[in-house]
This record gives structure tokens, C-alpha cells and sequence, in this order.
């Protein structure tokens, strides 16, 4: 049996080295699963033309070596050259297709374009990778033409040596497409209209390099919406700004007016604009990609649907050749048929879909590492392209990234759960079976805004049901530990891994709070198992000693979640809340409760201390998480422009009266004081706090002296002026005596 076993698993790593190994999953393969060893050199062929190449420098660092005269040959070019006209009838008439032919002695491959033959090459480069070759046939092409990510996100932007890696992992996995649009580079937003100083300016010039190196289109996007006057010198600021990245080697760029409201926020002028950019600028040089767009109103819960509403109306305006991004049905959704088909016919064009996902700044406490399902495979022919906006963590970001290329690549074929295992092992091939464990814990974003859930750990959603179908749990609690056992045993490998350094330092956070929910979790089932099964065996294996260690690990996991450990713009680090800690806090209380009812005692049986409730009528504010780190309670900020109706109101609760000390937010403008009501209920009586601004440009909005002192049991925050307010929700934070 063991002989089969270990049979067994060198079979699978042998196949997994081969053709199955290829990411995205190709189009068409022939195969009959014969392998073979690589030549040791191989003797390279192509048109002159291609020397020097993005497609042919890709090969140049393969690991047979190229010789002149070698028994195995390479023949590659593109459609047309005379070196692959024998086999060029092969080649799919698709843009970024290629053909590849791999025999014993020899490869036949070209590509449609030479970016299909760059696909190829890496396709060959991909099968090759355990020094092995399989003879096999591919032809393929992509079902989208624009795949890739939009660094779009609210906070740390990537290094500039993230940025290399990822390109090179795009290049890896086919993705064609990086748009340059991190929410806090002050040159793309705060400050759009400034050039950028010679430093940034020449990292910005290497990435543009760096990106077409690895066949990736690196488009540099400017967010003007905040303050843009439509006048002639603005359009010029802007064209300048471009000019700029264009001499720095920039060849496609991108407008986005999301998150602003105000005079930006016109359709028209946007329109007007960006086609004016577009006659004068895009289509001025031939070398420079079609202008991409981000609307406004860029989903469509948000979206007005009136025949001279903003969406209509730039789908009207816009010159055709322009592509209008789109969120989906919500900022944070999944993708499918319905959505395409109400958006393409209002923005006259098929939408280019920026996908909010694993993009983690609306819950910075959480990692996304689960599989991409859930969008439909139907949709290939209903979008010109399809964007991720990922982390702020850029290698853990490639789990997620792995699936978008497979899915845009590959629609049809795409297969969440093979994709996700084969991401895990290209991103961690030396310790896949840890970060595998680790990650069905760190999948699901918690509650949030947005409504975006995700599955987690379906095993332990297993578990959980048949403990909570009563009879004898000795079984399913012994199974219960070993899985605790096995997180805990992920999380210290991982954190020794020395194969990612990059990757680990991401995850770090998370990974030493997956030990401490680990450590709960044994301590809860050993409190099950004593209560049943007390033994004499030690003083320590006792009921008694396993509820005190889990009441200090609950200590514990709240100390790291407030530790400098955790995200500087928001407390918590959140492992495993949506199915492990729920049931091993259900199995916590009923253990409890068992054991008070047989032994008489009275150990308390709340597991989860929330002492904040946090309800709103302002629908978008409805489910902003709420947390408390020492003294402070602060409501998680939130990203996007918030429509606060009349009369609509934020209302805090706490378990137990807090003694206020002070208390500030910042709604993003300035003199907004003036249209909100502050309220503390104290002893059941609503009593009112003033609310002032410091200095009448600034944002922040503070409390009058009254709040210090005052026992509050609720506090509540009223729009009290008679119309709608449009404010950002940047920081909501009160302090207790
Ligand atoms: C922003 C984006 C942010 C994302 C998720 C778009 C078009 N814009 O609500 O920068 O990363 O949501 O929080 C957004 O999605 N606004």
C-alpha cells in the first residue's frame, strides 16, 4: 500500500509539471500525456525581424541552452514570416492567439500577433518548467481582450519592486493590461495637475519599461474630479500632464472620475473632454492605446437611468473608441449576464469592468485569499475588458490574480477551485499545502458595506452543523481539533517560510492571529472533551484549565487586533470570522452551559465581547464595521462619496454606559457642521452637543466641551438640514474616560 501511495504521489507531481500546469488553461490541447526529458540545448529559428523582441528575450532566459547547431529545434515567428510558414495555417485568426507544436524533436510555434507568440512562448516556457517537455498541440487565444489589474485602490500604494514582480507575473499568466491608478499617489488625484519630480518620474519611466517587457500595456491614469474647472487651461493641465508620461515612455492612459461629487461629476463635460483628449492627444500618436474611462456613476445601484441621466448621456457623448469602466450592479459585485446586458446598451459600448476584487481597503482588517467564483463564464462577448483592483498586498494579491487571468483568458473552461490550488502552488510551490490551510480562513471579507460576502473553510461549516445536531460529539470535536491543530501547524510553517519573504511579511499579521484562534479552538474542544471525559491525568487537564486558557487566548487575539501589529488605518485582524470562530464560540457557550447545568458552577458563557452596536438609516453606513482599541471606538472609514437623505441618522449603542472624553469625524468638507445634529442619550434622555469646525476651511467636524463627562448609552448623528448631504466618510472616533 505503501509502494501504491508513494507511487502515487510521483505520478502527480509528474503530471503536474506538464501541459495541466499552464496558466490561463489553454483554448485547445492535444495530448496524449507522453513526457519526455528536455533537450539540454536546443537550436533557436526565426525571422530577423523578431531579434531583439520582447517574445524571443523571453525564450533567450529558458534553461536549455540556445546553440547554433543542437538536434532539437525551436522554429518560431509570427503570421507571415517565412520561418514558420509551414505550420502558419495552424494559427487561430484571434488577436493574442498562438500555435504550438511540441515533438520529440523539435517545437513548432506562432503566434497571431507577436504578443500571441510572446503567450506562446510562455505557454512552452510553462510546460517546460521540471525539465521535462510534453508532445503536445496547443491553440490559443484569449476570450478578452483587455485582462488585467487596476492598481485602484484607497491607501499604501505598491512599491516600485512589487510593481516589477507583478508585471512579470502578468506576463507569466498572459495578462495584458496594468492601470496605474493608486488612490493616494497625490500626482494622480490630490494633486493631478503637478508634474511629477525627476525621482518619481523616473521610476514611473522604468515601470512603463519594465511593463513592456513583459508584454503588459502600463497605463497611467489621472483622477481630476475633485477640483477640475471645465476651462481651456484645465483641459491644457491635464493634456500637459499627459505629454509628461508620454515622454517618459507612457503609451496608454486612462480618466477616472470616481468617488467625487460636484461640478466634476457632469456628464457632458467629461464627454466633452475626453474627447477632446482623444482627438488631440490619443489619436494624435500612433503608438499610444485607446483612452480608457472611469464614470461616476460607475455602478448601478448608483446610477440614474433617466434618457438625459449621466450614464445615458456619456454613452451618447463619448466618442465610441472610448472605454467606460464599470463596478457591476454594486461597487463590490459579482459580474454576470444581467449586469452586462444593463449596461452595455446605456453606455452605447461594451463595458470595461473593473472587478473590486480582492481589494481589501473597505476591510483592512481581512485578507482575500479564497478562489474566484461566482462570475459568469457566459459573458466573454459582452465586455472589452475586465480589470482586478486588488490589495494593498501585492504578492498575496496574485492568488486572487491567478484566477482573473484563468477566468478572462479561459472563460468557458474556467474552474474556480483547480484554478485556485494551482495558484496556491505557483505562488508557494514549497510550503502549498500550509497556505492552503491558511487560506480557507482568510477568504471572506466579514460584513461590510458593500454587502460582498465570500464562502469560508466549507469543512468547518460541516463541522459546525453536526455539532450543533447535539447526540455524542466526542467524534466531531476530536475532528474539530485536529484542524485547529492543522491551522496552528500552517500558520508557524508559513511563518518560517523562507521561499516568499514578500509574501509572509503580508501575511504576518494574519498569520500570528491564525495561532491565537488556533490556540481558542484546542482550548475550547479540550474544555468539551474534560467536561465529559474528566481524567486525573494532571491538574491542568481539567475543564477549569481549558476555559482559562481560552478566555486568555480571546485576551490575546483582542491584544493583536489593537497592537501596532494591525493595520494603521484600522484596528482588528480578522482570521476565520465568518465559520471558525462562530463555531468554536458556539461550541464554547454550550460547553458551558452543559457544564454549569451537571456541576452547579457558573462560568460565564459569552464568548465574543462586542461592546458596540452600530445601525444607520443612511443605507451606506448601514453595516460600517465598529471596534474599540483601548480607549478609542472608532467606525471604519469608508471609501466612496456617501448620499446621507434628510432626517437620515448613524446610531451607536453601547452594552454598558461609557463616560465620553471627546469625540471628532471628518466628513470630507468643509462647514458640513452646521447640517448635522449630535445627540447622547444619558439616564433615557436624548441631550444635544454642539458641533464646530476649528478653522472654517477645515474638514474635521469636533464636539462642544459639554460631551466630556456625559454617561452616554446611545449616541446618534442626524442629518438635520432639509435636504440630501454628499459627504465623504473619512474617520468617525470618540474617546471613553
Ligand atoms: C473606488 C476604488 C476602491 C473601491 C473599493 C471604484 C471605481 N472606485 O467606492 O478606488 O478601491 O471602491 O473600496 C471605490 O471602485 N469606491
Amino acid at each position: 500500500m505503501l509502494v501504491a501511495w508513494l507511487l502515487c504521489g510521483s505520478w502527480s507531481l509528474g503530471a503536474w509539471a506538464q501541459v495541466s500546469h499552464v496558466n490561463p488553461v489553454p483554448q485547445e490541447v492535444e495530448t496524449q500525456g507522453e513526457t519526455f526529458s528536455a533537450p539540454q540545448s536546443w537550436t533557436v529559428k526565426c525571422d530577423k525581424s523578431l531579434e531583439g523582441g520582447y517574445a524571443l528575450r523571453a525564450l533567450a532566459g529558458a534553461s536549455p541552452k540556445q546553440e547554433a547547431k543542437a538536434d532539437f529545434t525551436v522554429r518560431l515567428g509570427v503570421k507571415g514570416d517565412r520561418t514558420v510558414r509551414s505550420f502558419a495555417k495552424h494559427v487561430p485568426d484571434r488577436a493574442e492567439g498562438y500555435y504550438l507544436h511540441i515533438g520529440k524533436d523539435g517545437v513548432e510555434l506562432a503566434g497571431a500577433d507577436e504578443q500571441g507568440l510572446y503567450y506562446g512562448v510562455q505557454t512552452l516556457l510553462s510546460i517546460l518548467s521540471e525539465g521535462k517537455l510534453e508532445a503536445c498541440t496547443v491553440t490559443d487565444w484569449p476570450d478578452v481582450g483587455f485582462r488585467g489589474v487596476v492598481e485602484g485602490f484607497y491607501g499604501t500604494p505598491w512599491s516600485h519592486e512589487a510593481r516589477k514582480r507583478q508585471f512579470e507575473f502578468y506576463g507569466r499568466n498572459k495578462m495584458n493590461v496594468y492601470i496605474y491608478g493608486p488612490k493616494d499617489d497625490p500626482y494622480h488625484r490630490a494633486h493631478w495637475r503637478t508634474p511629477y519630480p525627476a525621482a518619481e518620474a523616473r521610476r514611473i519611466s522604468e515601470l512603463a519599461e519594465y511593463a513592456r517587457q513583459n508584454g503588459v500595456h502600463f497605463y497611467w491614469a489621472i483622477h481630476p474630479g475633485i477640483d477640475i474647472k471645465w476651462t481651456a487651461a484645465d483641459r491644457d493641465s491635464l493634456v500637459a500632464k499627459f505629454e509628461q508620461m508620454y515622454k517618459l515612455g507612457v503609451r496608454s492612459f486612462a480618466v477616472f472620475f470616481d468617488d467625487i461629487w460636484g461640478e466634476g461629476t457632469k456628464a457632458d463635460k467629461q464627454a466633452e473632454l475626453l474627447n477632446y483628449v482623444d482627438e488631440n492627444f490619443i489619436q494624435k500618436k500612433p503608438d499610444v492605446s485607446p483612452l480608457v474611462m472611469c464614470p461616476t456613476e460607475y455602478n448601478r445601484s448608483w446610477a440614474s437611468d433617466k434618457e438625459d441621466g449621466y450614464l445615458r448621456t456619456l454613452g451618447r457623448l463619448l466618442n465610441k473608441s472610448i472605454f467606460v469602466m464599470w463596478t457591476g450592479n454594486s461597487v463590490v459585485h459579482l459580474i454576470d449576464k444581467p449586469t452586462m446586458e444593463w449596461v452595455n446598451p446605456r453606455i452605447d459600448r461594451k463595458a470595461y469592468i473593473w472587478w473590486n476584487y480582492p481589494v481589501t481597503d473597505y476591510v483592512r482588517d481581512h485578507l482575500m485569499l479564497g478562489p474566484v467564483y461566482g462570475n459568469g463564464q457566459d459573458i466573454a462577448g459582452d465586455l472589452s475588458g475586465f480589470v482586478s483592483n486588488p490589495m494593498e498586498h501585492a504578492e498575496a494579491s496574485k492568488i486572487a490574480l491567478y484566477g482573473i487571468a484563468d477566468y478572462t483568458w479561459n472563460m468557458a473552461d474556467f474552474d474556480a477551485q483547480r484554478d485556485w490550488e494551482k495558484s496556491l502552488r505557483d505562488l508557494l510551490p514549497g510550503n502549498v499545502e500550509a497556505l492552503r490551510v491558511f487560506a480557507r480562513y482568510n477568504e471572506d471579507p466579514g460584513p461590510n458595506g458593500h454587502g460582498f460576502r465570500r464562502e469560508e473553510s466549507p469543512a468547518i461549516a460541516a463541522i459546525d452543523s453536526a455539532l450543533k445536531a447535539g447526540g455524542d460529539n466526542g467524534q466531531v470535536v476530536l475532528d474539530l481539533l485536529t484542524r485547529c491543530s492543522e491551522l496552528k501547524t500552517a500558520a508557524d510553517v508559513l511563518l518560517a517560510d523562507r521561499e516568499n519573504p514578500l509574501l509572509i511579511r503580508e501575511l504576518k499579521p494574519w498569520l500570528l492571529q491564525a495561532r491565537n484562534v488556533a490556540d481558542y479552538g484546542t482550548a475550547v474542544c479540550m474544555m468539551a472533551l474534560a467536561a465529559s471525559r474528566p481524567t486525573d491525568a494532571s491538574p491542568l487537564i481539567t475543564f477549569d484549565s481549558f476555559y482559562r486558557q481560552a478566555r486568555s487566548v480571546q485576551e490575546q487575539m483582542y491584544q493583536l487586533e489593537n497592537s501596532d501589529v494591525r493595520h494603521a488605518l484600522q484596528p482588528g485582524i480578522k482570521v476565520g470570522t465568518r465559520v471558525m470562530l462562530p463555531t468554536l464560540n458556539g461550541l464554547f457557550a454550550r460547553t458551558v452551559d452543559r457544564y454549569n447545568a451537571a456541576n452547579g458552577t457558573q462560568y460565564g458563557n459569552v464568548a465574543e465581547y462586542q461592546p458596540y452596536k452600530l445601525s444607520s438609516t443612511v443605507p451606506q453606513l448601514a453595516r460600517q464595521p465598529i471596534s474599540a482599541s483601548g480607549n478609542e471606538v472608532k467606525v471604519a472609514p469608508s471609501n466612496e462619496v456617501i448620499s446621507w437623505p434628510a432626517g437620515a441618522q448613524l446610531l451607536i449603542e453601547s452594552e454598558q454606559p461609557v463616560t465620553l472624553q471627546g469625540m471628532s469625524f471628518d466628513m470630507g468638507v468643509a462647514g458640513m457642521a452646521k447640517n448635522f445634529r449630535l445627540e447622547v442619550m444619558v439616564g433615557g434622555e436624548w441631550k444635544a452637543v454642539s458641533l464646530l469646525h476649528y478653522k472654517p476651511e477645515e474638514t474635521v467636524i469636533h464636539t462642544g466641551n459639554e460631551l466630556a463627562g456625559m454617561k452616554a448609552e446611545k449616541i446618534r448623528l442626524t442629518n438635520s438640514s432639509d435636504q440630501e448631504q454628499k459627504v465623504y466618510w473619512r474617520s468617525f472616533s470618540f474617546t471613553k474616560q
